[in-house]
């Protein structure tokens, strides 16, 4: 528990007295008040957690929670009502100076509510955090792995489903019901289950149109495993596969290989999406990618930071990223392959496993 704290403090130049986590209502829970207490279990709506330099730190706990949050070994007030709370913030917060909190997460509410129990200096440190939270340790990376074994189950098991007529929603409720089969708490996200023409759309969801012989099916989802993520993406063809089709699945199944070689410690995001974006921009498809290579997870589906040209970054061990290149053609569908690995000092961990030869249904 303390080196996570720590992890945060680390990071941080400006000499806080403390930080405080603060969450407003769902869905403005910070996450990182998971990621400095642990707890699996509850909501924690309207609880804080309020942090030391010297890595201890204490919760504010709203009563029906406080059982389930002694799991998180740290000490707490038991918060009845909305007084207790203004009391507990104005005794903790009133004689510190200099306050960090996580300003991408915090409310303008809670803002307020911090600055009406205390005069201090309120000091964003939402980059720290971010920071400190891109870096997994054992115990984060084995509850995606657990995630990511999941997902890599069902987007095999999904296939038996996939016939003509069935419609995109009815694949989508196969896909929640076996993740949660699987032992998962639920969907990582709104599940994309698309087919036809509607592949061609990133960010499609699922609606009421029926699967078709000789078109794209497209699956993206997650599993929610406790509290962390996965984000696995498959596409297959249904019926009989045209050239056409084979030429846009071998160039992204292609770029994502281009992309993956270059993966390790000390390599720059930006890098390894150029690498898939050249594979897949020196074919018939140039300037079909439209979207960055991937995105950190971790206790969020986007975590913090990318691998994209618009973001500087350098890789680190222990980083966990999605890397999934498409090529999207409007009107007539899309093909994205998404995986989610680890960064090791020389190479990565590949954490999702199913099945990428193209396969048609
Ligand atoms: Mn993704």
């Amino acid at each position: 528990m303390k080196s996570r704290i720590k992890n945060i403090f680390d990071r941080v130049e400006e000499d806080l007295d403390a930080i405080f986590i603060y969450n407003s209502t769902k869905p403005h829970v910070d996450m990182t008040f998971f990621y400095v207490t642990r707890l699996v279990v509850g909501e924690y709506e309207g609880c804080g957690a309020l942090l030391y330099p010297d890595h201890s730190g204490e919760l504010m706990i709203s009563a029906l929670e406080a059982e389930s949050a002694k799991k998180a070994d740290m000490p707490m007030e038991s918060i009845k009502k909305r007084e207790d709370r203004e009391e507990w913030m104005k005794q903790k917060l009133g004689d510190l100076d200099k306050i960090g909190v996580n300003a991408s997460e915090l409310t303008y509410r809670g803002y307020k509510k911090i600055k009406d129990s205390s005069d201090a200096e309120i000091i964003d440190i939402s980059d720290e955090i971010a920071e400190a939270r891109n870096i997994k340790d054992d115990e984060e990376i084995e509850r995606i792995r657990e995630a990511c074994k999941i997902v890599s189950e069902v987007a095999e098991e999904i296939v038996e489903y996939v016939e003509p007529g069935v419609k995109e929603y009815e694949l989508a409720a196969e896909i929640s019901y076996m993740v949660k089969k699987k032992g998962a708490t639920g969907d990582a996200f709104d599940i994309i289950s698309s087919s036809g023409p509607n592949t061609a759309e990133p960010h499609y969801t699922a609606g009421d149109r029926e699967v078709k012989k000789g078109e794209f099916v497209l699956f993206d989802f997650g599993a929610l495993y406790k509290r962390y993520v996965s984000d696995i993406t498959r596409t297959y063809v249904v019926g009989k596969v045209k050239d056409k089709q084979k030429r846009m699945y071998e160039t992204v199944l292609e770029a994502q290989n281009a992309a993956l070689d270059m993966i390790e410690a000390g390599v720059k995001g930006e890098d390894v999406h150029n690498a898939a974006a050249e594979v897949i921009n020196s074919t018939e498809f140039e300037g079909k990618f439209t979207h960055g290579l991937g995105h950190s997870i971790g206790l969020s589906v986007h975590d913090g930071t990318g691998l994209s040209p618009s973001v500087d970054i350098t890789l680190e061990p222990g980083m966990i990223f999605t890397v999934e290149p498409g090529i999207y053609l409007p009107g007539y569908g899309g093909v994205r392959i998404e995986d989610n690995v680890v960064v090791k000092e020389d190479g990565y961990e590949m954490l999702t496993s199913a099945d990428k030869e193209l396969k048609v249904i």
